[in-house]
């Protein structure tokens, strides 16, 4: 029996938690990745876009055109409800420039300390979008919905998962293994639909180049 066809593409993104990830997701699917940063491609565009999907749009179409591959991104975020929605589109910039995850994950629990039990309900978003050096573009959205705790707890994951409690597993993002978090998560269901889509005719395109 032959193995199935192999496709590399390029992940671009700065972030090895998201290579993790995305790795973990689409490798059983066929699909291997080079990290933008190992071909050389190490900064990308001021994500400038309103959406999530125009930021991830920014991301993989850059990446795509730079290196005439095929190039996957995500653009994700948190959006709080006590906070109006907020840091949402602008959740790797939330506190300001230059705080990293630890920082902006204080900043965020800062923000949320008066806020009581009941009124911390939060969701992640995560737009996924697969670019062809062509401009050929296919999309694939996931959410999941949690809590803000008063404090962190587990020490995987990155980001703002120590303190997203998972409605769906009871416990932080960080206290999740790889697995378990891509089961429920919002970049694992997105890359679920993505892995979906893998068996169409419309992916051809896409598993060619
Ligand atoms: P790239 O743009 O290079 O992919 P990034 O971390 O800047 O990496 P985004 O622009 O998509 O990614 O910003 C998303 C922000 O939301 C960032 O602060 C993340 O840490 C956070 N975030 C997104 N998904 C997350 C997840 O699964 N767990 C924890 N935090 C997450």
């Amino acid at each position: 029996m032959t193995a199935p066809a192999r496709h590399r593409w390029v992940l671009a993104t700065g972030n090895p938690g998201k290579l993790r990830e995305f790795a973990a997701a689409l490798g059983p699917a066929g699909i291997d990745l080079d990290a933008a940063g190992d071909l050389g491609l190490r900064s990308f565009p001021p994500e400038t876009g309103a959406t999530y999907e125009e930021n991830a749009l920014l991301k993989a179409g850059f990446a795509a055109a730079k290196l005439s591959r095929v190039a996957v991104a995500d653009d994700s975020g948190l959006e709080v409800d006590a906070l109006g929605g907020a840091p949402g589109v602008w959740s790797a910039r939330f506190g300001g420039p230059g705080l990293g995850d630890g920082e902006r994950m204080a900043h965020l629990l800062q923000r949320l300390k008066h806020v009581p039990v009941g009124q911390r309900q939060a969701r992640f978003v995560s737009v996924v979008v697969v670019a062809a050096p062509d401009g050929a573009v296919a999309t694939f959205t996931g959410t999941c919905e949690g809590t803000i705790l008063f404090g962190p707890r587990g020490d995987d994951g990155f980001g703002y998962d120590p303190a997203f409690l998972s409605d769906d597993l009871g416990m932080t993002f960080a206290e999740a293994s790889v697995a378990e978090k891509e089961r429920v998560s919002h970049r694992g269901r997105a890359l679920a639909e993505l892995r979906g889509w893998l068996g169409s005719q419309a992916a051809v395109p896409f598993l060619t180049r």
